[in-house]
């Protein structure tokens, strides 16, 4: 009777699951773009193979990130003449029924390269996606800001910006309608730099309660201290004030935490940070893996630092 009760009592206590636990899928999976379309979440992905070559892109879809569908192939080298080789860091975003997709490509050290970042498009957030431009978008340093690391935003106009930067140098560009082209600022210019104290790469950025987030990468991204930060400023252009660190290492979990994007439901009071890791086993820069935590605001709307978990919630 005694176990009889213990099994009924646990059967009608169980939480259900939250996320499919961390890892999210499995593979080598890098620089997660977590993105929200319709009624369901997206992870854009780097992808890196057995012989860590990163020459196309799976993307995963979820109605419940718990459950999760591998979509394969949604864009490859083959489909972009100038990506001799490594595409990698997408940034997904849908405009007017279409769905783009930023990528890195060739890892640029400088303007006499060819690559930089480029831009595709589909009519399904699956694909398959088809280069944009037949060029890369953004192909040359900018204030000193390697072309990599995109992330697109959203203003409360309407306007679309790119962020993006290696090399410690984040430049924020305003995008034209259909993604197609920079677009100068009134003061003639088209790049401005908004790097903050401690950036390395991976730019985010987002709104709540009127004040702008921007959260990046710093440490090197090859090794254990890797780690997010973030800043606040009442305009995307900032001035970003550095507030600290907030997910990084935990020697018992797993180690090199970064590259991450956030997921929020416009009104729900959850919030979730996507980001890649390594397992503490791991010693290939390439072996990366993409997981989730919860993340939590303070009273202030400060982000709380944020736990590694298994459970990835
Ligand atoms: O995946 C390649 C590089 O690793 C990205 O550009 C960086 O942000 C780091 O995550």
């Amino acid at each position: 009777l005694f176990f009889l009760l213990l099994a009924t009592s646990s059967f009608l206590f169980a939480q259900p699951k939250k996320t499919s636990g961390n890892p999210l899928f499995p593979g080598w999976y890098a620089d997660p773009e977590g993105v929200i379309f319709g009624n369901t979440y997206w992870i854009y992905p780097t992808y890196s193979d057995v012989f860590d070559r990163q020459v196309f892109f799976d993307a995963f879809s979820s109605p419940d990130l718990v459950h999760w569908t591998k979509h394969e192939h949604i864009l490859d080298t083959a489909r972009v003449k100038w990506a001799r080789r490594a595409m990698w860091a997408p940034a997904a975003v849908e405009k007017d029924g279409k769905y783009y997709l930023f990528f890195g490509a060739n890892d640029i050290q400088s303007d006499a390269e060819n690559g930089g970042i480029g831009v595709a498009v589909a009519g399904q957030p699956q694909g398959p996606f088809q280069d944009l431009l037949g060029k890369p978008l953004i192909d040359k340093f900018q204030n000193g800001a390697q072309p990599i690391d995109q992330f697109v935003f959203r203003d409360k106009d309407g306007s679309y910006y790119i962020l993006y930067g290696g090399w410690r140098h984040c430049n924020i560009a305003k995008l034209n309608d259909d993604f197609t082209a920079i677009l100068p600022f009134e003061d003639g210019t088209s790049f401005k730099e908004i790097t903050p104290q401690g950036y390395v790469e991976g730019p985010v950025m987002f709104i709540k309660d009127n004040k702008y987030y921007f959260m990046w990468s710093e440490g090197d991204w090859g090794g254990p201290d890797y780690s997010v930060a973030y800043a606040m400023a009442d305009s995307p252009f900032g001035p970003f004030k550095r507030i600290g660190k907030i997910l990084q290492q935990d020697a018992a979990v797993a180690r090199g935490a970064g590259h991450h994007s956030i997921l929020h439901v416009p009104g729900a009071k959850e919030w979730y940070i996507v980001y890649h890791r390594r397992p503490l086993n791991e010693k290939d820069a390439n072996h990366r893996e993409t997981c989730i935590e919860v993340l939590q605001f303070d009273e202030k709307g400060l982000i709380k630092p944020v736990r590694l978990t298994v459970a990835g919630v």
